[in-house]
């Protein structure tokens, strides 16, 4: 039998998987005929063999789109105004280690089970409340806007965190071009729905596709970003491909990937998580140290690659740019 050696940020199972997952999982494995000792040890075996990986027998990428009409955009500028104050990630070890539940619920597998997701042609429907409803084409949209690198700090509602450089576009220039009317107070943002491509998408215990929502003043924030790009190429697919958001403020669910349709809409929407278990994992979503999850603190965080434990900062070390957004 495989031994699994848990590294420190593989925190364990229960409480690295957000509510309900670890029993529907389940559910979901029996209706693959996959529960019991195969799988348990079968799962155990991916996890030693992605543990054991040295950054000196760097694996190859894995999970990277077919070329597109802009591939050649990469790498953009850096835009400076963003430093760390931490390493940034190893390319590899992001690259295997992925929340994306519409292809599994172990991190470990996501990058795996890409390979039949296609991300081109892709398009971005506008719509709701906005001068000019129209259909982008992915492509079409990254030319117009222009693409620049950031990186920035991601932390995970998990506790685990990485720092990565990301390449899009201010999701406030996408504000601008499409014009919302002034009615528009909050943006819906809503993933692909192919089960025939995502494997996970066939768990029908969850309302895919997955949703998120934001405040017109958070998508304004200049820190909010339509990313299409990591580590100087394209977006992967297991990263979001071929566009997602990136909220560095905020916990990383409200980060959705593989972005289909953005509605502007005058009330609150409802979110993946905050319809599944509000308790847990409400709209906002803004980190805070102080807050601890109902299951596990959030005092303190693990960078993906590290077993030591280091402090979360208020607004993940973003309160410079955020904190005027939340005072009451
Ligand atoms: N569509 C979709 N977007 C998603 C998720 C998901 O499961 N589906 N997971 C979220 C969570 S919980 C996190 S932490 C980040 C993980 O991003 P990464 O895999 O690029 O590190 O994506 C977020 N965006
Ligand atoms: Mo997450």
């Amino acid at each position: 039998m495989l031994i699994h050696i848990r590294r420190g940020w593989e925190i364990p199972e229960r409480q690295a998987t957000p509510e309900d997952i670890y029993v529907n999982r389940r559910k979901f494995l029996q209706g693959l005929g996959l529960t019991g000792m195969s799988t348990l040890s079968m799962l155990a075996g991916c996890e030693r063999q992605a543990a054991s990986q040295s950054s000196a027998d760097k694996p190859k990428l894995i999970g990277m789109p077919e070329p597109s009409a802009t591939t050649k955009l990469y790498p953009a500028q850096r835009n400076e105004k963003y430093p760390l104050d931490r390493p940034l990630t190893d390319e590899a070890l992001a690259a295997r280690y992925n929340n994306f539940y519409e292809f599994s619920f172990n991190k470990q597998r996501v990058s795996k089970l890409v390979e039949p997701f296609k991300t081109r042609p892709w398009q971005i429907e506008v719509t709701g409340l906005v001068k000019k409803p129209r259909t982008f084409d992915i492509d079409e949209l990254v030319r117009k806007m222009g693409l620049e690198e950031r990186l920035y700090r991601h932390r995970c509602v998990e506790a685990w965190s990485m720092a990565v450089p990301w390449t899009g576009f201010p999701v406030k220039a996408f504000v601008d071009l499409v014009e919302p009317q002034a009615s528009a107070k909050f943006m819906r943002l809503v993933t692909f729905n192919r089960p025939e491509e995502a494997v996970g998408m066939n768990d029908d215990s969850y309302p895919w596709p997955y949703f998120e929502g934001l405040t017109m003043a958070e998508a304004a924030n200049e820190l909010a970003f339509f990313v299409t790009g990591i580590y100087g190429h394209e977006l992967t697919k297991q990263h979001g491909a071929p566009v997602r958001l990136v909220l560095p403020w905020k916990y990383g669910y409200k980060s959705i990937k593989s972005i289909v349709r953005i509605e502007f809409l005058d009330q609150q929407p409802p979110t993946f998580w905050s319809g599944l278990v509000p308790r847990e994992y409400d709209f906002w979503a803004n980190v805070n140290p102080e807050i601890p999850h109902p299951r596990w603190s959030q005092a303190s965080e693990r960078m993906l690659g590290s077993n030591d434990p280091i402090p979360t900062l208020l607004y993940n070390g973003y309160a410079e740019f955020v904190a005027h957004l939340y005072r009451a």
